[in-house]
């Protein structure tokens, strides 16, 4: 009989473990509680792997990630070699990360943490946002996630520019890629949006040097601004502090920590040019994350090819 074992921190396993036993009638879904053979485990539905989690699976026939970022899963020491990692990727995540895009940029282009201090002060100063053709939101990432966030945002009208490993054509959108392309991307961004992977090529891009490269002067002189939603380990939080403080960033909207949750004593928590939010731009969902991985399993060992899988070479 065909066997998932579920490992999952900070989710109910439980819970899970229940949706797939009713979604797979036929499998035989164990928790780490349960009692198993761990050479008899054919699947692995994983997220925040324990230095055990693989031991004795020695049978797998693929790992499958709940998170839609891989880098942790990419970067635990005995990882199975050449066995497939499929990641979560379904329309209730890229929605969420769409709203919690298109929240953050409206908010900065509506200069909407500006008027939330006039308002502590009581002071009555009309200021009057551009509107949204007139903000330059440079998405960093166009896979799943940066691609349907651009779908909304161009629905709004927002003026559109994109970065990528690889040239892509996007309509309405002006695309730049590779190294060479960083620096003119940059440079006609108001708000950058980071929705890039976490590999040893996009660590730390969110540094003082990108930053003193972006737009100076847009948004009503309250740009440029940044919306990180990606990876804590993209950012360099105190280069966001010096860049906040310098002037060269006007504001940050931040979802994800170099350190989560963040340490209470992080000099972020009190400044009003940065938007904390506690890593929930778009959690995978548990009805329709055990639907995905259901019929991921269910085709598969009915022969046909998985979705979603890493390329564990490029990291993503
Ligand atoms: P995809 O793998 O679909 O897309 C990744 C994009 O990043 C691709 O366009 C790729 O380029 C580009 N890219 C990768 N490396 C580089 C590089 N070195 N330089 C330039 N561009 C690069 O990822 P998703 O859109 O599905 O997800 C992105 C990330 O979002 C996840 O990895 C995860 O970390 C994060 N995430 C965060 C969540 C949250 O709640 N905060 C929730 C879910 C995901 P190319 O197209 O050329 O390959
Ligand atoms: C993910 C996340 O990668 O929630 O899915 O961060």
């Amino acid at each position: 009989m065909t066997q998932l074992l579920l490992h999952l921190a900070d989710f109910n396993e439980r819970r899970w473990a229940e949706g797939f036993a009713a979604a797979l009638p036929d499998l035989r879904v164990v928790t780490r509680e349960d009692a198993y053979d761990p050479a008899a485990i054919d699947y692995i539905f994983i997220w925040k792997p324990a230095p055990d989690a693989f031991d004795g699976l020695s049978n797998l026939k693929a790992v499958l990630s709940l998170g839609a970022g891989a880098d942790a899963l990419l970067r635990h020491p005995h990882l199975p070699e050449g066995v497939p990692i499929v990641r979560f990727m379904d329309e209730h995540l890229a929605q969420c990360m769409s709203d919690y895009v298109v929240s953050q940029v409206t908010m900065h282009q509506r200069l909407e943490l500006r008027f939330r201090r006039q308002q502590k002060a009581r002071e009555w100063k009309q200021l009057y946002p551009a509107p949204a053709w007139e903000a330059n939101v440079g998405v960093m990432g166009l896979g799943s996630l940066g691609q349907e966030v651009i779908g909304n945002l161009k629905a709004l009208g927002f003026a559109l520019r994109g970065w990528s490993r690889t040239a892509k054509q996007i309509d309405g959108v002006e695309t730049f890629a590779g190294a060479d392309g960083f620096a003119p991307f940059l440079a006609g961004t108001d708000i950058l949006v980071n929705l890039l992977p976490l590999t040893e090529e996009t660590q730390g891009i969110l540094n003082y040097e990108t930053f003193s490269k972006l737009k100076q002067g847009g948004l009503d002189g309250w740009g440029p601004v940044i919306v990180n939603a990606g990876r804590g380990g993209h950012q360099r939080e105190a280069d966001i502090v010096r860049a906040l403080d310098d002037g060269i960033l006007k504001a940050a909207s931040l979802d994800v920590f170099e350190v989560e949750p963040l340490p209470s004593d992080s000099p972020l928590w009190d400044r009003d040019d940065v938007f904390i939010t506690p890593h929930i731009a778009a959690a995978s969902n548990e009805q329709t994350g055990v639907a995905y991985f259901s019929k991921v399993i269910r085709d598969h060992l009915a022969g046909k090819a998985l979705p979603n899988v890493i390329d564990v070479t490029r990291g993503y």
